[in-house]
């Protein structure tokens, strides 16, 4: 058993009925400490999982709670009213006794979560089918969600999203110049600036209430998608702690942004870097498979721009990081922000360049709410 924290006095403020038999660190989770704890009980042995919540980043517990509380129940609802299994299809909260959604020790914040047994986290798309799974998972998660009166959550990091708000920090950076790094990033910055016209693309939907404000996740990695280890299908999405209202064309973004790339993120040799389109149509495909009919026309319209824009904002956020010295995103190596700048900005291009075919096969593809060309 670890003995970092004192496990059975944390468990022992969870209402499971039982007796702790270990606790190990878990996972390859970079933002929470996660642990798996293995308890004996009547029905046999079972696991759960312990997290200690970064309270560094999520500085407000109780709100942040507040969302994943809501958010899980209503998921297990909406599982339980489709004939699922509400155990494994959606993330459950473990109470403490005294009703709680998490326990403080004094020092540190700790929550559990039932665990979701058969099923993986991969780290990485071993396939173009794990990608398919993961958008038949967040195209799950909206479905399941579209019911929700977003507004009943709290902004926990907010105007994440808010393309217009990170390009006013980044034209500020650019001002103050706090490192002397502006000259050597002039190019970038001339290309963010040519591009300023995009920021305006969802934010201004939302505003005038085209585009719906809705649950969205923020997260929308593959290691946040429960995989079956027998099937290869998604099973459920986990790491809620960024679930804010949002737009669905956020959560389709960004997972278009990280998957449909031909290299990492920080990839240093920028011949290597390029959109990958038809990786583009496999997550279309199953986004909109799996997302309902709740998804409007107007959305389906935007998801193109939902990828172009996470992708912008996502390269004006490391510029910004590089501005004011690294302090934001964890760097390895030098400049690893400026190639991160690169491969974002990079595929910003391809994707504005193929942004005709991207339409059309948001607009055609069967699945979801069809819609008409304008
Ligand atoms: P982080 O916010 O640090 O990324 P996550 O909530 O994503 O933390 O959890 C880290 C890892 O723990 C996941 O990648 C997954 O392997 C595992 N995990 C999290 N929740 C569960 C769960 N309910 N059942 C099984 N494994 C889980
Ligand atoms: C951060 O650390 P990670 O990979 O979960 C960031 C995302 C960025 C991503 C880029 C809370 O996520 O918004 O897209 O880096 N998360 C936060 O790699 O800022
Ligand atoms: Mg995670």
């Amino acid at each position: 058993m670890n003995t970092e924290y004192d496990f059975q006095d944390i468990f022992r403020h969870f209402s499971i009925e039982g007796e702790l038999a270990d606790c190990e660190h878990y996972g390859e989770g970079l933002i929470n400490e996660t642990f798996c704890m293995t308890v004996r009980e009547k029905r046999g042995t079972v696991r759960y999982i312990l997290q200690k919540i970064n309270n560094k980043l999520f500085r407000d517990v109780d709100k942040l709670m507040h969302n994943i509380r809501l958010v899980t129940e209503w998921c297990r609802k909406s599982v339980e009213a489709r004939g699922g299994d509400p155990m494994r299809e959606c993330l459950n909260l473990v109470l403490t006794r005294d009703g709680g959604s998490y326990y403080f020790d004094g020092s540190h914040y700790f929550r559990v979560y039932v665990f979701i047994e058969n099923a993986v986290a991969y780290q990485s798309i071993r396939d173009p089918r794990d990608f398919y799974e993961c958008a038949v998972a967040f195209g799950d998660f909206s479905n399941l969600l579209s019911g929700f009166d977003a507004s009943q959550l709290y902004e926990v990091l907010p105007d994440f999203h808010n393309t217009k708000v990170r390009y006013q920090n980044f034209l500020r950076a650019v001002e103050q110049d706090v490192c002397g790094r502006r000259k050597e990033v002039q190019r970038e910055i001339d290309w963010a600036m040519a591009h300023s016209d995009l920021c305006g693309k969802i934010v201004d939907k939302i505003a005038t209430g085209e585009i719906p404000l809705r649950v969205t996740h923020n997260d929308t990695k593959i290691n946040n998608v429960m995989i079956d280890k027998a099937t290869g299908k998604a099973v459920a999405v986990i790491d809620l702690d960024t679930v804010m209202p949002g737009s669905l064309c956020y959560d389709f973004g960004d997972s278009i942004r990280f998957g449909a790339s031909s290299a990492a993120e920080d990839e240093p040799n920028i011949s290597k870097v390029f959109f990958r389109y038809e990786l583009y149509e496999a997550y279309l495909r199953g986004y909109l498979s799996a997302v309902g009919n709740t998804i409007t026309p107007q959305e389906r319209r935007a998801l193109p721009y939902g990828a172009i824009l996470m992708t912008y904002e996502c390269g004006i956020r490391f510029l910004t990081d590089y501005l004011e010295g690294d302090v934001y995103f964890r760097t390895r190596r030098a400049k690893q922000n400026i190639d991160r700048t690169h491969t974002q900005f990079k595929l910003v291009d391809d994707m504005l360049g193929c942004l005709d075919k991207m339409e059309e096969a948001a607009i055609t593809m069967t699945g979801g709410n069809v819609c008409k060309k304008d």
